[in-house]
């Protein structure tokens, strides 16, 4: 069976067409994989650093050839896009580096004569499944401290940017041993495939909350090792002492940005009391001044969304709200899966708007009683990635830090962008298992093995 993908931009663009892998295809890639981690788990920190290294260098040569695919395969605005490639060239640098750091610890033995220590070894050949919507960034996230740390890994990225992936195994699949880093393409019947292959030693997901928790149970289900970063619906607050043009223009780039295709992106904007009708006009500016069409222009921040699917089911959630829609509500009269902008009041944080990931260019405004109900409204939700809070006041901040439930707390700043060296995650539903990124990946890609020597 075969599957396409296609310009969200100019849906007429078919980008490929490719068969799947299905079972088969799976189970063979898994077979050769597990040769090679083998090999691979033998070679020297400095020889996985040196291809780490080789692999960031070829990726920057192409670099502009890889943000034209992003752009035209996902319509990713290309000033994001050419972010995202520096930013996977960086993270194949980091863990190049991490390739040759302490790979455990001695500790005191009862016998002060013996040796004994904790050592991190490769798990073996760990699968990687990622979404469209940083379809470079993602795969190297989680392929860099695989292959760093001594694992073959199999990249089974979403069909909507198969041809992204497939352009980056192209890039640095040959600086790599054969069959050290595969591409796997296909749907979620040879995603299952990939889980259900007992010699897969880890899964490593990002993607929505369904999914992610079918891939989680079903991994676990057999014991092996899952991390699962799914949805968001994170909260920017906005507090009486904000710096309102500055918090203005985070959230409007927070919640617009990519059309509001990250997990990361701001849905919620709850404003305190005194300043709620200054602050929503001036976000609504924001909002109005941010580049909407064709991602291939440099002054475009925001872009279609995926596909017709989601444009219609994120109208449908407009629509279901229950609220005043203040800007935008209605698809864009263009060939792409455009719709425009939409910031929409409501009267109480219930709905769709409120509760659900609805990943398109859409924000709810609710108005808070004070801090701690903005805090409240903020926590009350199922999941738990980032949260946001502006105010002047860093003491006050520091405190909310403690009482908001999620992964990641930014003051002052856009909830969306993470940095690749600290650990990423999220509370409730947003992730299962460990963190990935930063040091915190070692945990994930190794395993720890006691040894004891009595000479
Ligand atoms: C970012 O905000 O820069 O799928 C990254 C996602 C997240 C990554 C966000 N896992 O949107």
């Amino acid at each position: 069976m075969t599957f396409t993908s296609v310009n969200p931009h100019n849906p007429a663009d078919l980008i490929g067409e490719w068969d799947q892998a299905g079972r088969d295809g799976a189970d063979a890639a898994v077979g050769r994989a597990l040769k090679a981690a083998l090999v691979w788990r033998d070679t020297p920190g400095a020889a996985r650093a040196q291809a780490l290294n080789s692999a960031a260098a070829a990726v920057e040569l192409r670099a502009s050839e890889l943000t034209d695919l992003v752009v035209r395969e996902v319509g990713k605005p290309v000033t994001e896009a050419r972010g995202e490639v520096a930013r996977g060239v960086a993270i194949l640098r980091y863990y190049a580096q991490a390739a040759l750091l302490p790979d455990g610890e001695t500790l005191p033995a009862t016998d002060p004569d013996q040796l004994l220590m904790a050592r991190h070894v490769p798990v073996g050949v760990a699968a990687l499944l990622t979404p469209w919507n940083f379809p470079v960034a993602i795969p190297l996230w989680k392929a860099a401290p695989s292959l760093a740390y001594g694992n073959a890994a199999l990249l089974k990225p979403s069909s909507a940017a198969a041809a992204t992936a497939l352009l980056l195994s192209e890039i640095i699949g040959p600086l790599l041993p054969a069959d050290v880093f595969q591409v796997v393409l296909g749907g979620a019947q040879t995603a299952r495939a990939l889980i259900d292959n007992t010699s897969v030693a880890a899964v490593s997901f990002t993607g929505s909350s369904e999914v992610g928790r079918d891939v989680s149970a079903r991994a676990a289900a057999r014991g092996c090792r899952v991390q699962a970063e799914m949805g968001g619906q994170n909260p920017s607050v906005v507090l009486g002492d904000a710096d309102l043009d500055r918090a203005a223009t985070a959230i409007a780039y927070a919640a617009m940005g990519y059309a509001g295709q990250k997990c990361t992106a701001t849905s919620r904007v709850i404003v305190a009391d005194a300043v709620y009708c200054d602050f929503r006009d001036r976000l609504t500016v924001a909002v109005q001044a941010l580049g909407v069409v064709d991602p291939a222009d440099a002054r475009t921040l925001v872009g279609p969304v995926i596909d017709a699917g989601a444009r219609a089911s994120a109208l449908e959630a407009v629509a279901a709200s229950g609220g005043r829609v203040l800007i935008g509500g209605h698809p864009l009269d263009a060939p792409g899966f455009y719709l425009a902008p939409t910031v929409v009041e409501l009267d109480s944080p219930a709905g769709p708007l409120a509760t659900r990931e609805v990943f398109a260019p859409v924000a709810a405004l609710i108005r808070a009683d004070s801090a701690d109900h903005a805090i409240s409204i903020a926590n009350a939700v199922r999941y738990g990635l980032v949260a946001a809070v502006f105010t002047s006041d860093l003491g006050h901040a520091l405190r909310l830090t403690r009482r908001l439930e999620a992964g990641m707390i930014k003051v002052n700043a856009p909830t969306s962008g993470v940095d690749f060296n600290a650990p990423f995650g999220g509370c409730k539903e947003s992730s299962y298992g460990p963190r990935e990124q930063g040091q915190a990946a070692r945990g994930f890609y190794t395993e720890s093995r006691t040894v004891l020597i009595a000479p």
